[in-house]
């Protein structure tokens, strides 16, 4: 039995910040971090049959082709992921009536469409990738137990030693090779390094100092057991490493908006936005 103040339910028997009901939401869910990206996905639905929401957390439930989709905001931060994916698992594997885990567990795919800054000349503004791994400068996965793969453990190693300075805990995660093959077989296939911050954690200097002064540099010129780093943001390694943890499968896809090389940011950023929608819906 779940204590009401471990897993805390609104009035009608929803789930706390994502405001949903297990009939509310599908087992293909989009992720997206701006709540004003939600509808620009759903227009695409050819039915929406839910739209409920709470704070940053909005979700529209439909069909398209025949098949039941969400798409969910999840707002900016790893923080963020905690609640949404603790949630959606709550939504699918607890008896929110009775508050018993359910007999048998059921799994979900996770697909985010975010946005992002390339650290590679080789990926440039207006480019679409996906994140083979993902790399947590963040605190969260420090919270929980959870086992890594050999390979996870090496690339922890190394952006722990080359990053000693900043003083982390660096943590994986992997994409779910199947929605690789679904959803991105034929893009750019990267390691996303997702910050806790926006400017210092990414290495922005507006009027600050940082610890690592070449961050970018520094980041590109890794290798990570023959991978290298491609791009920042900040929600993919939460997603992944709670995915893997909690049997979910997960896949980020992120439109390039900056080029931390070249110092440019996109001039068209809601078409290639719009170009990563079409290219998961087409494929779902
Ligand atoms: C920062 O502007 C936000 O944009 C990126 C970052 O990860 C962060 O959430 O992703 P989204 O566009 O998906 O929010």
């Amino acid at each position: 039995m779940i204590y009401d103040s471990e897993l805390i339910l609104n009035q009608d028997g929803s789930v706390y910040h994502l405001n949903l009901l297990p009939e509310d939401i599908a087992d293909t869910i989009i992720f997206v971090g701006d709540q004003e990206r939600v509808p620009l996905v759903s227009k695409y639905f050819d039915e929406i049959e839910i739209k409920k929401g709470k704070r940053e957390f909005i979700t529209h439930t439909g069909y398209l082709r025949g098949k039941r989709i969400s798409v969910v905001s999840t707002g900016i931060g790893t923080d963020n992921i905690d609640i949404v994916i603790n949630e959606i698992d709550a939504l699918f594997n607890v008896d929110l009536q009775t508050k018993m885990l359910k007999p048998e567990i059921k799994y979900v795919d996770i697909i985010r469409i975010g946005t992002s800054g390339s650290v590679r000349s080789d990926i440039p503004v207006d480019q679409i990738i996906v994140s083979e791994f993902a790399v947590g400068f963040d605190s969260l996965m420090q919270f929980y137990k959870k086992q890594y793969t050999e390979e996870e453990v090496e690339i922890q190693k190394i952006m722990a030693q080359a990053f000693a300075d900043m003083g982390m805990k660096p943590y994986v995660g992997k994409a779910h090779t199947a929605l690789i093959e679904k959803y991105a077989y034929d893009l750019y296939k990267g390691v996303t390094v997702t910050a806790p911050g926006f400017y210092g954690p990414q290495g922005r200097k507006v009027r600050t100092q940082t610890t690592v002064p070449q961050f970018i540099e520094l980041a590109a010129s890794l290798d990570l057991v023959g991978r290298h780093i491609t791009n920042l943001e900040m929600e993919t390694a939460g997603i992944y490493a709670l995915s893997n943890m909690f049997g979910h499968r997960a896949i980020s896809i992120n439109a390039i908006l900056a080029s931390r090389v070249n110092t440019t940011f996109s001039t068209q950023p809601q078409d290639v936005i719009e170009r990563a929608i079409r290219l998961v819906l087409d494929r779902f």
